[in-house]
């Protein structure tokens, strides 16, 4: 490449200065707490500290959907995360996330609190705590697995290529678009070929893979990711992702699921807290801005 704009890098990088771009006030090369903040404890067995992206989404989608099935164990608070303002390196969120990104848990029903971090080991250890949502053969899980991983290793090309060039960079950048758009491509034409011949993504059943995949690969296929991206990665074309997709947001679950610790699209569908399950009738963010109004003119 040439241009005025040519970088050439030193012998050693240092931060000097922001990058621009969405996070800019964010990002640091340094990990560990910046303040000190306990962090809020409720009444149930689960505490998830997170926020409704795709990769917080994965957890609170299980979450209700073990709910679904029953499963009183699975009860959880959700306290909302504002990694905008940086709430990820408060030390209470450290302690359980020592690298600072949500989703975090912690589960308080044993003898002692057990830490979760990383969307794909919450996943997997809530599937293996309530046996759920994962298959019980050798083959089936190892399958599940394949797929589990392909997502933890492969959305990076999404989110934080493909998403942060085309949607967060301060300047576009064509060889990062295209170099991403191309990834993204492919990666979606790797589902689409395996969704041609299986109705899920593993041992012909609904498991944690599918949920892991949806929250990236499915709402981006439904155009709720990254404004224009649909258009422009023509998503419309992975037509068997396009089935599965359809199918998996059908489930109420899953419609639960991406309303928790949301502060995006009509407020009836943001629930910023859950610490029930009513409130999902009562706690979601347009009755709360009502109750507010009314109290005001009072
Ligand atoms: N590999 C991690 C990625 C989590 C992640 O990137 N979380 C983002 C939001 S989707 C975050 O907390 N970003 C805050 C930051 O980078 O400071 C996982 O799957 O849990």
């Amino acid at each position: 490449m040439s241009g005025s704009n040519e970088y050439t890098p030193p012998k050693v990088w240092k931060w000097e200065k922001q990058s621009g771009g969405t996070f800019a006030n964010i990002n640091r090369p340094v990990a560990g707490a910046t303040h000190q903040k306990d962090l809020a404890v409720g009444k149930h067995p689960i505490q998830l500290h997170s926020l409704a992206t795709p990769n917080g989404v994965k957890v609170t989608v299980m979450l209700e959907e073990l709910l679904a099935l029953g499963f009183e164990g699975a009860e959880y608070d959700a306290y909302f995360v504002n990694i905008g303002e940086g709430e990820q390196f408060g030390s209470g969120f450290v302690a359980i996330n020592p690298n600072s990104k949500i989703p975090a848990m912690l589960d308080n029903s044993g003898p002692a609190p057990i830490r979760v971090f990383e969307s794909g080991a919450i996943l997997l250890y809530l599937a293996e705590k309530f046996d759920a949502f994962i298959p019980t053969s050798h083959e089936g899980r190892t399958q599940c697995l394949n797929w589990l991983f392909w997502q933890m290793g492969s959305a990076p090309y999404l989110g934080g290529g493909f998403g942060h060039f085309y949607s967060y960079a301060p300047i576009k950048i064509e060889y990062c678009i295209d170099r991403f758009a191309m990834e993204t491509k492919r990666q979606l034409d790797v589902l689409d070929q395996h969704l041609a011949d299986n109705q899920f993504m593993a041992a012909q059943m609904y498991s944690i893979a599918d949920i892991a995949i949806w929250a990236w690969y499915g709402q981006l296929a439904l155009g709720r990711i990254y404004d224009g991206s649909a258009e422009f990665l023509d998503v419309g074309a992975y037509r068997h992702v396009q089935r599965w997709a359809a199918e998996i947001d059908a489930r109420p679950p899953v419609k639960r699921g991406c309303m928790v610790n949301s502060a995006r699209g009509e407020l009836h569908t943001q629930l910023r807290e859950r610490h029930d399950a009513s409130d999902f009738e009562t706690k979601t963010q347009d009755k709360i801005e009502a109750a507010k109004s009314q109290d005001i003119q009072k």
